[in-house]
């Protein structure tokens, strides 16, 4: 029921959308809440592309077959969570080998100077100091390419990601000032939860911090995991009064918990006559209804591979004759020979 206050975003006048996932790990909440539940709603008033982005993904140099199996169980999730392939077009970004051909076009036009200020590759350094990679580096133009490519207008975009929009945003003015009006200039479209934080009440929620709440955990294993997490800190003994403006968990129950309940809780917590414990049990129930029916609907998309595979291929399609016609523009623009495909 809470989900519903998330929906009834980006009403706005919007032509086309652009979003990507990495296949990194597994979906959590954070991706659901800042990402999923805003795209589901999107497909059904704009012409909507999806993208489970496997070549940024390689800039964390993952196995080959962990990839493989990533980008597969992504889509599922992305699927799972009401993504409709017949309204919204649904693909893996290295089936449109565009993106690597338009990002290497980008790559000519951006200073050093504006890719140095981006804080999510000194993040993300500190994050895999053993690989600090060109691509890590490069990232954001990438991005820049798969947003340009489909001329969208719109981005759905996290908190982390704003300052590579507005990167993408400089390089379609640096572009269409040198080469002519090609590309819009993609605005951010906020998210309602633009910074879920993990269980550990620190830090972003991420697929690779071990923090998350995954979309496909059991009720169990989430309600494990809700036992170690973070509550209000100064909240020592059960019979503490607590204070839920300061408490992870009742950030986590504004979005899943309906309004009514939501207020018992408050006043639960703050006269203690709530523990912690029951808490998280309550909340973990309220995921349950969410995360239930999108577990159902990934076992049965698990139990036919053949359709997941058409399902990319025919978005992988129509995505790449999109990104062609954007490429023979740019191809003549810059003075690069078409391609015959
Ligand atoms: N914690 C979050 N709160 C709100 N939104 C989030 N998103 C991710 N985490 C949160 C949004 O989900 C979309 C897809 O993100 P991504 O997988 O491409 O990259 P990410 O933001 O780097 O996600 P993770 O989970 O943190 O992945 P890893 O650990 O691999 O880096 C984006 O719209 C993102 O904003």
């Amino acid at each position: 029921m809470a989900i519903e206050r998330v929906l009834p975003l980006y009403t706005g006048n919007m032509a086309r959308i652009m979003s990507g996932i990495q296949p990194t790990g597994n979906l959590h909440i954070g991706n659901y809440l800042g990402a999923l539940v805003n795209w589901v709603k999107m497909q059904e008033q704009f012409e909507c592309f999806y993208c489970v982005v496997d070549l940024h993904a390689l800039t964390r140099r993952p196995a080959a077959e962990v990839l493989r199996q990533a980008v597969r169980e992504v889509a599922i999730g992305i699927l799972a969570s009401g993504v409709d392939p017949e309204r919204a077009t649904l693909f893996v970004q290295s089936q449109v080998p565009q993106h690597s051909e338009l990002a290497w076009v980008l790559t000519c036009m951006t200073p050093l100077g504006d890719l140095h200020r981006m804080t999510q590759f000194k993040d993300k350094s500190t994050q895999q100091p053993e690989n600090i990679n060109t691509g890590l580096f490069s990232y954001p133009i990438l991005q820049t390419a798969d947003i340009v490519l489909y001329r969208a207008d719109r981005v759905p975009v996290g908190e982390d990601q704003e300052q590579h929009l507005e990167l993408a945003r400089e390089t379609v003015r640096r572009f269409n000032g040198i080469y002519g009006d090609t590309f819009p200039e993609p605005q951010v479209v906020k998210s309602v939860a633009p910074r879920v934080l993990g269980l550990d009440g620190e830090k972003k929620m991420s697929k690779s911090l071990n923090n998350e709440i995954g979309l496909f955990e059991s009720a169990d294993e989430t309600m494990q995991k809700l036992r170690g997490a973070k509550t209000d800190p100064a909240r020592l003994r059960k019979t503490d009064p607590g204070n839920p403006e300061v408490c992870n968990i009742f950030r986590y129950h504004k979005f899943f918990t309906g309004a009514e309940q939501r207020a018992e809780i408050d006043a639960g917590c703050r006269s203690a006559a709530l523990g912690c414990v029951d808490c998280k049990k309550l909340l973990s129930a309220n995921l349950e209804v969410v995360k239930g029916p999108i577990r159902e609907r990934a076992t049965l998309l698990r139990e036919q591979p053949k359709r997941l595979d058409e399902i990319l291929d025919a978005g992988a399609a129509r995505a790449r004759a999109e990104a062609e016609a954007t490429m023979q523009i740019v191809r003549d623009r810059v003075g690069l020979r078409q391609t015959k495909r």
